[in-house]
């Protein structure tokens, strides 16, 4: 039976030396939590750093051993390694890069080749334990390459990658000198998951603009493999924090910060040190308020804990000299014999207390520059079992997409902040119940479990997705079915579209002319008595009038608007008009001259709109654009709008290459029809055609045909091998 395996920097424990042993304890993170349904289940495991450095092979032993019992397996770090991969590349780059803090990032060569040293060493630990029908679900930053990785030792593996910190704009990503690698082995994924819309959106304009690879809506195929990116804004455990306020520790934690509290409204700050999570700002707002609204003197304090996280790093000791600093600064300005407005605590604090904390918070001030999700602003909301409170949330946390009944406030603005806070302080009682009430049940649907759950069934999903068109890969492996229909038939027709199915495709439309190879194999393919060759194109027939003339063939151009039988003249398809293009093309000229990079190619009944050579992203922009407009202005004039690829093209509606495909399979009866083609036009023809016809997609994504072809090299391979064998036949 398959297993599944977790994958992250840091183990969901936390281990103590004892007397010579070692002792475990659990981390109640949400995420262990969340995770727990899976990873405490029979054979499954969670693969991770233990957070404690083994000197000898037996502690190392020992460790493992007292780890396995509880389905974890450890990955030892050396301090190097925790220097270089954890402190220096994940820390010093990937999170100010990810963060927006990209001055921040230190580029050591030193630390790129620690990251992949130890994403291996992660790596050699799965597998140890894996099997080509296990699933793997790696988490974070940390782990970027590993993916990729482990693909190139199981191809067929099911992989699943979650990200919990941003994923930055392209133009921020791409600063990274090793930018190249790390997209390539994230797409080792099957599904790739982000908390927000705005970071899988970030990630699918990072891979398009650095890579040679396309994306369809959220689906990017990479090494004809298809990659599903999503958003899935992660929960808590909310159960948890709505039971804790009525367990003893926690009303008696309570009381006594009721009873030091007494008669001050309390704000609440808690988090890890982190330059993301804007705490200067918080305190500069703070004081603001202080200064301008004097009355609130004696009236409020701010609680503020920040958790002890990477001080070792000289970035994060400066940050917390300035926090200490300006802390200090406003409590000896303000101060009174019996206030004091800073509570500052540079320490964590047990869950009983946070908890304590959350009940006694009038208000929670939770304003990071950056943060992928933040949890405490849903742990706040779900320990308001009281239904009262007021959550103010910086507009760059990932949870701020959720929580829109939250005072929401731009960080980076310190009057909003303190304007934010007032307005907390004063808000009556019914309104904080309405704006909590819708909180609390966004945080209770969407909690840990049913993220756990809605990423686990995403990724079956996408395996299915695979599935499904790994049929069409087929045609490498049904190479000898093919070319056994293809020799026994006594009348075959090949119908072939040209550009991306039999040449590459080119910046400049008129360089993609027909070479010698190509001439030579539709010869070669022409020359079989057996064959009817047509190429079917939606070229101007001036152009494959020019190329193809000359050989025994039959052309169909401008998608069935002209055609030519071998030995006869071009006729044209009759009841066509194209008064319509005067109205049109000052519509296209408009485009074009607002768009650098795009033209417009005029043929006798359509007109297009080419967009090949504009800046990526604007171009669909544009064509999106325009297809809109095109609506309103074609919808009685009996025109079609076809986007193909990097084209728009505006044509009669009566012209189609199905239609067209269609009257050469009336005339004459074939026992073997193949088509071949690669964008939306040619799906008329592979719905047309009859069943059992050897449909060929060029390029591999979704499709109406039987199989597919990667390239135009493959198509020519191919057919190649078809002249071949017809005149070894023979
Ligand atoms: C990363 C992303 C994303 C804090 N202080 C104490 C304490 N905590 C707990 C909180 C909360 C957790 O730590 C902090 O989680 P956040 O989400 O706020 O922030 P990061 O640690 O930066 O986490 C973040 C998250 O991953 C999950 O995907 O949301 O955006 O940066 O659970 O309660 N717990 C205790 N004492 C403390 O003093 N016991």
């Amino acid at each position: 039976m398959s297993k599944t395996i977790i994958i992250s920097n840091r183990l969901p424990v936390k281990i103590y030396e004892n007397n010579g042993g070692y002792e475990l304890k659990r981390s109640e993170g949400g995420l262990a939590t969340g995770l727990g349904a899976i990873y405490q289940q029979g054979e499954n495991m969670w693969i991770g750093w233990p957070g404690i450095e083994a000197h000898t092979n037996e502690a190392k032993e020992q460790i493992k051993a007292k780890l396995s019992l509880i389905n974890l397996c450890p990955v030892f770090l050396s301090p190097d390694d925790i220097s270089n991969y954890y402190e220096g590349f994940s820390n010093e780059v990937l999170w100010p890069v990810f963060h927006y803090h990209s001055t921040y990032a230190k580029y050591e060569k030193t630390y790129w080749e620690s990251y992949k040293e130890v994403n291996a060493k992660f790596r050699d630990a799965v597998l140890e334990i894996a099997e080509p029908d296990d699933i793997i679900w790696v988490h974070d930053y940390q782990l970027l390459l590993l993916p990729g990785l482990i693909r190139a030792v199981y191809p067929d593996i099911t992989i699943g990658f979650f990200q919990h910190i941003p994923f930055p704009s392209s133009e921020l990503f791409r600063l990274i000198p090793w930018r190249i690698e790390i997209l390539e082995n994230m797409l080792g994924a099957d599904l790739i998951g982000f908390h927000t819309f705005d970071d899988a959106r970030h990630f699918i304009s990072a891979t398009t603009r650095l890579l040679p690879v396309h994306s369809l809506s959220n689906v990017i195929t990479y090494n004809d493999r298809p990659v599903v990116v999503e958003s899935f804004p992660m929960g808590i455990d909310n159960k948890k924090f709505e039971s804790m306020p009525g367990e003893e520790q926690v009303i008696n934690q309570v009381n006594e910060l009721k009873q030091s509290f007494d008669g001050f409204k309390m704000v609440l700050s808690i988090d890890r040190l982190d330059y993301s999570k804007g705490i200067l700002q918080r305190l500069e707002a703070f004081d603001l308020l202080l200064q301008q609204y004097p009355e609130y003197v004696e009236k409020v304090i701010l609680y503020m804990i920040v958790v002890p996280s990477r001080d070792t790093v000289p970035r994060y000791k400066e940050l917390r000299d300035e926090i200490d600093k300006m802390a200090g600064n406003i409590n000896s300005r303000y101060r009174t014999l019996n206030w004091l407005p800073v509570h500052y605590y540079y320490r964590s604090v047990t869950e009983s207390m946070l908890s304590a904390l959350y009940n006694m918070a009038d208000v929670c001030l939770v304003t990071p520059m950056r943060d992928g999700m933040n949890l405490v602003s849903k742990e706040y909301v779900a320990s308001r079992t009281s239904d009262t409170g007021v959550l103010i949330l910086s507009e760059m946390a990932g949870s701020a997409k959720e929580l829109i009944d939250a005072l929401i406030v731009n960080p980076n603005n310190t009057s909003e902040i303190s304007a934010a806070i007032i307005q907390a302080l004063n808000m009556s009682v019914e309104e904080q119940q309405q704006r909590m009430k819708k909180l609390r049940s966004v945080v209770s649907k969407f909690n840990i479990r049913h993220w756990v759950k809605i990423y686990m069934d995403k990724l079956n999903e996408v395996k299915d997705l695979q599935e499904s068109m790994k049929a069409k890969h087929l045609i490498r492996d049904s190479r000898s079915a093919l070319e056994h229909e293809y020799l026994k038939a006594g009348k075959r027709i090949i119908f072939l579209d040209y550009d991306g199915t039999l040449v590459g495709f080119q910046p400049e439309i008129d360089m993609a002319f027909p070479d010698e190879d190509l001439y030579e194999i539709l010869k070669q393919l022409a020359s079989d008595p057996a064959n009817h060759v047509v190429i079917i194109s939606g070229r101007k027939h001036e152009t494959l009038e020019e190329w193809f003339s000359k050989l025994p063939i039959d052309i169909i151009a401008e998608h069935g608007a002209w055609t030519k039988k071998q030995h006869h003249d071009w006729i044209q398809l009759p009841g066509l008009y194209s008064q319509w293009k005067q109205d049109i093309l000052p519509v296209l000229e408009r485009y074009v001259d607002r768009t650098p990079g795009s033209f417009i190619e005029e043929k006798s009944f359509s007109l297009v709109f080419h967009y090949r050579k504009v800046e990526e992203g604007l171009g669909d922009l544009r064509a999106n654009e325009l297809m809109n407009d095109l609506r309103f202005i074609t919808a009685d004039k009996g025109l079609q709008i076809l986007p193909g690829n990097k084209v728009i093209e505006i044509k009669n509606i009566e012209v189609n290459k199905g239609k067209i495909a269609l009257r050469w399979l009336e005339e004459q009866e074939y026992d073997f029809v193949m088509a071949m083609g690669d964008d939306h036009t040619d799906e008329d023809i592979f719905k047309a055609v009859p069943g059992d016809s050897f449909t060929i997609k060029i390029g591999g994504n979704i499709s109406a045909a039987r199989f597919y072809l990667r390239d135009f090299r493959e198509v020519r391979r191919l057919l190649r091998g078809l002249t071949f064998i017809s005149s070894e036949y023979f």
